[in-house]
C-alpha cells in the first residue's frame, strides 16, 4: 500500500507543504480512532487539532459537573479487548476528568501522540482538481497536501459564544462552558449567573448551586429530565462487562440508538394502562437514557402517547420541587418529552429548593443584553453578578465544517451550499467534494439519537474501508452522485418529518442558530438500520458513489 509523508512541495506562496496520504481533523474520540485505523492500514497520516491536547469534547468541556450521559462500558473503543481489560471505569456514568483520562490512556497505548499536531486550526481546505488532492491551510501557517481529507471535528464543537448585546461590557468573570479554562474557578461568596438550561447548563447548575454565594439561573425553555443512577462500579461489574466484551460490541451496533438497551417487543397498544405505568416505572428506575430511547417507539410519532409519557415525567419532576409556583416554571409544557435531547441529572431540581438559588424566567422577558454589572432583561431589570457562565449551545453538525473554509470541485464552498441546503450522503460525504470524508456530520445518526462512540466508530470503520478499497484498487477519487445524495436526503427528511421531533425548537433542528436551515441534523431512522445500509453499500461496491 502506498505510504508517503514528506515535506517537499510548496503551496504556491513558497511555504513548505507536508505531503500525506490522509489528514484527519480532530483528536477526539473519532479523530484518534481514525488516525489509528489509517495508520494501521499503512497510510501516511497525521491529525491536527485546535486544542493543546487530545480529548475533543472532553478537552474543551471541562466545566463543573461535566459528565458522560452514556454508560462508561458502552462509551468506549471496541477495536481492542486489551484496552478494555486494562482500563477500570470507576462509575457507571463517568465525569469529564475520567473520560479525558481514558482518551489519554488510549492515545499513549496506541502511540498516537507522535502523529498529532496540536494548537493548529484548519482555516482553508481547497480541492485541487488537477492534482486530485486537498490543500489544507492552518492558522499556524503550516500547509498539508493529502489525497484524503477526513473531518472528525465533532458535532458539538462550534460553540455559540457571542449571544448578547454588550457582552464585552460586563466587568465580572465570564466563562463559556465549551471553553472552560484549566485553572481553578471558585464560586464561594460570589453572585453567579448561568444562562442556558440544556444538558450542559443543567450539569453546571446542579454542581455549583451548593458552592456559590448566590446562583441565578436564566431559563428560556424548561427541560424534561431523567434522574441519573450512578453507582460506583465494583470489580464484579468490571468483570461482567469485560466478560461480555464480544456480545456488547455486536449488540450496540444492532440497537436503535447504539446502546445495549433497545425497545421491547411489545408496543404501546399491546399493554393495558396499568402495564404501561409499570413499564415506565421500571425503566425510569434504571436512571439512564433508556427511559427516552426504549420506553415506547410510538412516543416519537403519536401525540397522545407522547402526552402520556410527558405527563409521567412532569409528575415525577413536580414531586421534587417545594414551591408549586416554581414548579410551573420548571416543568416543560410547550413541547413533548423526548423531542429533543433529554439530559440526565443529579439533584438538579433540588438545587432550586435552596435559598441561594433563583430562577429568572426569560421566556417572555428576554435577556436584553449585558451591562457592566450584570444581565438586563427586557423589562429593564438588571441582575447584578460577579460571574456569568454561558451554557448557550452550539452551531451543531454544520459549524465545525463550515468554519474550515472548505472548497470542493469548481470552487464551490461548503459554507455557502450548506447555508441554503444542508445535504450529505449518509452524513459521510458530500457531492462536489471528492475524498472529503466526515464523521458526526449532518444527516447521520449522532449525539441526538445515538450513543456517540458507537456511531463514530461505525463511521470511522466505514470510511477506513472506503479508503482501503480505493488504495487497493488504484482509485483516485470517491464522491456521492447527486442522485444518490438526493435520495438519502429525501429518505432522511421523510423519516424525520414523520416524527414529533421536527416540531420542537432545538439544536437538533438547527433552530438555535439564526438563519440556519430548519432540518433535523441527525438521522432518526435508527443507528442499526443506518449501519446495515452503510455495510450493504460497501458490500455492493459503493453504488451511488462515483469512483474514478
Ligand atoms: P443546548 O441544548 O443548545 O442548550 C443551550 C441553552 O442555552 C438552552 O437552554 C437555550 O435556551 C439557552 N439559550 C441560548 N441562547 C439564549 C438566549 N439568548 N437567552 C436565553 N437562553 C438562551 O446546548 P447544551 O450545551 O446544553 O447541550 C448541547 C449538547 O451537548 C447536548 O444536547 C448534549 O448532547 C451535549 P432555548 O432552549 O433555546 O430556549
Amino acid at each position: 500500500m502506498n505510504s508517503a509523508s514528506n515535506t517537499n512541495g510548496s503551496n504556491g506562496n513558497g511555504a513548505a507543504v507536508t505531503d500525506l496520504d490522509a489528514l484527519v481533523i480532530g483528536a477526539g474520540i473519532a479523530g484518534l480512532y481514525q488516525l489509528y485505523r489509517l495508520r494501521e492500514a499503512g497510510l501516511s497520516v497525521k491529525s491536527v487539532d485546535a486544542a493543546s491536547d487530545v480529548g475533543g469534547t472532553w478537552y474543551w468541556n471541562r466545566y463543573p459537573g461535566a459528565r458522560v450521559d452514556s454508560q462508561s462500558y458502552i462509551y468506549q473503543y471496541w477495536f481492542s479487548r486489551e484496552l478494555c481489560e486494562d482500563w477500570d471505569w470507576s462509575e457507571r456514568f463517568p465525569a469529564q476528568p475520567e473520560a479525558e483520562r481514558y482518551l489519554h490512556y488510549v492515545t499513549e497505548r496506541c502511540d498516537l501522540r507522535k502523529d498529532i499536531i496540536f494548537d493548529t486550526r484548519v482555516t482553508s481546505a481547497v480541492y485541487d482538481e488537477a492534482a486530485k488532492k486537498w490543500l489544507i491551510g492552518t492558522d499556524t501557517g503550516r500547509t498539508f497536501r493529502a489525497k484524503y481529507f477526513v473531518s472528525c471535528a465533532g458535532m458539538l464543537s462550534s460553540p455559540l459564544l457571542t449571544r448578547f448585546a454588550g457582552q464585552d461590557r460586563f466587568k465580572g468573570e465570564v466563562y463559556y462552558t465549551a471553553q472552560w479554562p484549566k485553572k481553578e474557578v471558585t464560586y464561594a461568596g460570589k453572585r453567579v449567573g448561568v444562562i442556558g438550561t440544556g444538558a450542559t447548563g443543567i450539569q453546571v447548575i446542579q454542581t455549583i448551586a451548593p458552592l456559590a454565594g448566590h446562583l441565578t439561573v436564566f431559563q428560556r425553555t424548561p427541560q424534561y429530565i431523567i434522574p441519573m443512577r450512578n453507582p460506583l462500579l465494583q470489580d464484579e461489574d468490571r468483570k461482567r462487562y469485560r466478560g461480555e466484551f464480544d456480545t456488547l460490541k455486536t449488540r450496540i451496533r444492532e440497537t436503535f440508538a447504539g446502546f445495549d438497551y433497545d425497545f421491547g417487543d411489545k408496543g404501546y397498544d399491546d399493554l393495558t394502562p396499568q402495564e404501561r405505568r409499570e413499564h415506565m416505572e421500571k425503566i425510569w428506575a434504571d436512571g439512564s437514557l433508556s427511559f427516552w430511547l426504549t420506553t415506547f417507539p410510538e412516543m416519537f410519532f403519536v401525540e397522545s402517547v407522547n402526552n402520556e409519557v410527558s405527563d409521567f415525567v412532569r409528575e415525577k419532576m413536580r414531586s421534587r420541587i417545594d414551591d408549586p409556583a416554581l414548579a410551573e416554571k420548571l416543568l416543560p409544557t410547550t413541547y413533548g418529552f423526548g423531542t429533543h435531547r433529554v439530559p440526565l441529572e443529579s439533584q438538579y431540581l433540588e438545587a432550586f429548593n435552596r435559598d441561594n438559588v433563583d430562577l429568572v424566567d426569560v421566556s417572555d422577558n428576554a435577556i436584553d443584553g449585558l451591562t457592566e454589572t450584570g444581565v438586563r432583561t427586557a423589562d429593564g431589570t438588571v441582575c447584578d453578578l460577579d460571574m456569568l457562565i454561558l451554557a448557550t449551545g452550539f452551531d451543531a453538525g454544520t459549524g465545525s465544517l463550515t468554519r474550515m473554509g472548505i472548497r470542493g470541485r469548481d470552487g464551490r464552498a461548503l459554507k455557502d451550499e450548506w447555508s441554503k441546503d444542508i445535504r450529505s450522503m449518509l452524513g459521510m460525504q458530500v457531492h462536489g467534494y471528492p475524498n472529503l470524508f466526515m464523521t458526526a456530520a449532518p444527516l447521520a445518526p449522532s449525539a441526538a439519537f445515538c450513543n456517540m462512540t458507537t456511531c463514530l466508530q461505525q463511521q470511522v470503520d466505514w470510511i477506513t474501508d472506503c479508503i482501503v478499497h480505493m488504495q487497493r484498487n488504484g482509485i483516485d477519487t470517491m464522491e456521492p452522485t447527486r442522485e444518490a445524495e438526493e435520495e438519502w436526503v429525501r429518505h432522511h427528511d421523510e423519516t424525520a418529518n414523520a416524527t414529533l421531533v421536527t416540531k420542537t425548537h432545538s439544536w437538533y433542528m438547527g433552530s438555535n442558530v439564526k438563519g440556519k436551515q430548519r432540518r433535523l441534523l441527525s438521522y432518526i431512522g435508527g443507528a442499526n438500520r443506518y449501519h446495515e445500509r452503510c455495510d450493504q453499500i460497501a458490500r455492493d461496491g459503493y453504488p451511488g458513489f462515483a469512483l474514478s
